[in-house]
């Protein structure tokens, strides 16, 4: 394949090709391979990237050591106008970075980033990390405790959202005062490296961000492997998280780890419909399904069974798919493996003997035939402990899963090993803060899905969806640790 880069409208001033960055310098991998970066709407290649691996993750995490002190040190007011000055950048590029991630994942438009907004509202954290003060034995003794940042950190993320994955991990991470590494997705690294050229052009010091591109098997399992790395981040899939885990306990090396979700909606027969299915809808194809938290598994009553899979049916027949520059609703998913996967699951549930009411293969007609498409697809009747009900799929496949009761629909509902989202449909506030409490879940929306649409909020797991929290001030307090001080009068009076 040739590259097209010249035929697109991507900003060559942020399609860096070839390289990536260590230290404050653009430099091929030292081994000189390279990974080709696919369009997957229609295998176009974008640019190259370098195959970093073992050595590669060491240079950047020496450049990242070098980087510290002076970054560490730094009062924190001014850390935080780097990163108002990095969100500033992404505003002002907003366009050419949405193009970029689109073509990178083959998907449409959905307006302007938001993430200049939520690094700005970490950016805001840099000088509110505190310690506290403590009650002592005496009098002539002070206690207090610093949140100290743990050094330089590791972090690992994938292709779905490449370019807020980013932004969110290494904001909050280097607003602690921590100078970092990152290992992007194979499958779409380019906007982070376009990420990282704006934050060294916003005037964040060289070798506070380094990004080493590369194989998950190479580059990715070098960084929870490294001694020098302190701390990890880690999004992706529970197999991928667990072997991350493994390699970090080998260096007793903490870690926080997002492994995406099975998320419930449930529906109650008060719930608004109308209002409800547009949103479910969303949920389910936003991305191709590519969303950890993704409402995959609905929950209804059967009292409004029938009428919901009616609507849904009628709405998810509307869904647009095409490639990322037409007007369309769904793009392809990712790459081939994903392809294979999505239709695997989708034979899976027809076997299951769910009732296959939408979709369930690959669309055809002008401009899709290169890309890796596929339907919107409904199952009505979905058995509960059946596997396209347990797990994750990662692409546009809805289970609805009829129930009589509340207590059978919690069961169902947390009945799988996955608790990132869960979304309730009602109008009673009762059955709303019943269901909030007891749904297994790190985020929970009520007659709203994906979780929390704040600025700030928390966002992590519970159960096997992962743990520690990757937004919001938790995010930033999770790459600090804490040093309790004591000071003493050598000599008090009397
Ligand atoms: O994920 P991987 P994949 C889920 C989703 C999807 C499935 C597989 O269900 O269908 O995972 O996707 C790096 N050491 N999610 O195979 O392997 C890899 O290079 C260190 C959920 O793409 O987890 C990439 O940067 N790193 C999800 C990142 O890990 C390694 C987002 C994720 O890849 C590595 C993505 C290793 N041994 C997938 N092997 C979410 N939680 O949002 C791979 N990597």
């Amino acid at each position: 394949m040739t590259l097209t880069s010249e035929d697109t409208a991507l900003d060559p001033d942020l399609l860096l090709d070839g390289v990536h960055l260590i230290g404050g310098d653009w430099v091929p991998a030292r081994s000189g391979q390279t990974i080709d970066v696919v369009n997957p709407a229609n295998r176009a290649v974008l640019a190259r990237v370098p195959r970093g691996g073992a050595e590669d993750v060491d240079a950047a995490v020496a450049a990242a050591e070098g980087a510290l002190p002076a970054w560490r040190d730094l009062d924190a007011a001014s850390r935080g106008r780097h990163l108002f000055a990095w969100a500033d950048l992404i505003d002002a590029h907003g366009a050419e970075l949405d193009e970029l991630e689109r073509q990178e994942m083959g998907r449409p438009s959905w307006g302007p980033p938001r993430m200049g907004g939520q690094l700005r509202y970490t950016a805001g954290l840099a000088d509110k990390v505190q310690g506290q003060s403590l009650p002592t034995f005496s009098p002539d003794a002070l206690a207090l405790t610093l949140r100290e940042p743990y050094g330089v950190v590791g972090v690992i993320i994938p292709w779905n959202a490449p370019g807020p994955q980013f932004v969110m991990e290494v904001g909050a991470a280097i607003a602690a005062g921590n100078t970092i590494v990152v290992k992007p997705a194979e499958d779409a690294p380019l906007t982070p490296l376009a990420l990282a050229k704006l934050a060294l052009e916003a005037g964040i010091p060289p070798g506070v961000i380094n990004v080493v591109t590369g194989y998950g098997a190479e580059a990715g399992a070098a960084v929870p492997s490294h001694p020098k790395i302190r701390r990890v981040g880690f999004t992706g899939s529970p197999v991928t998280g667990r072997a991350v885990m493994e390699a970090c306990a080998k260096n007793l090396t903490p870690l926080h780890l997002e492994l995406g979700g099975k998320s419930p909606q449930v529906v109650f027969p008060d719930a608004d419909l109308e209002a409800a299915v547009p949103q479910m809808t969303f949920s389910i194809t936003l991305n191709t399904g590519q969303v950890c938290a993704a409402g995959s598994r609905i929950v209804v009553h059967r009292s409004v069974h029938a009428e919901l899979v009616d609507r849904l049916a009628a709405q998810m027949q509307q869904v647009t798919v095409g490639p990322w520059h037409r007007p369309v609703a769904m793009g392809p998913l990712i790459n081939a493996t994903q392809h294979e996967r999505v239709l695997g699951y989708i034979d899976v549930g027809k076997e299951s003997g769910a009732e296959l009411v939408v979709g369930g293969g690959v669309p055809r007609g002008d401009g899709l035939a290169d890309g890796f498409f596929v339907e919107p697809t409904l199952f009505d009747k979905v058995d509960p402990a059946s596997r396209i009900a347990q797990e994750e799929i990662f692409g546009p496949v809805l289970s609805v899963i009829p129930v009589d009761d509340e207590e059978e629909a919690l069961a169902v509902a947390n009945g799988t090993e996955y608790g990132l989202v869960a979304s309730v449909w009602t109008r009673d506030v009762g059955t709303a803060v019943r269901m909030s409490r007891r749904l297994q879940a790190g985020q929970v929306g009520v007659n709203s899905v994906l979780g929390a649409p704040a600025i700030g909020a928390p966002w992590g797991g519970y159960k096997s969806s992962g743990f520690g929290r990757t937004m919001g001030a938790d995010a930033v307090l999770e790459w600090t640790q804490v040093k309790t001080v004591s000071l003493r009068d050598a000599a008090p009076p009397g």
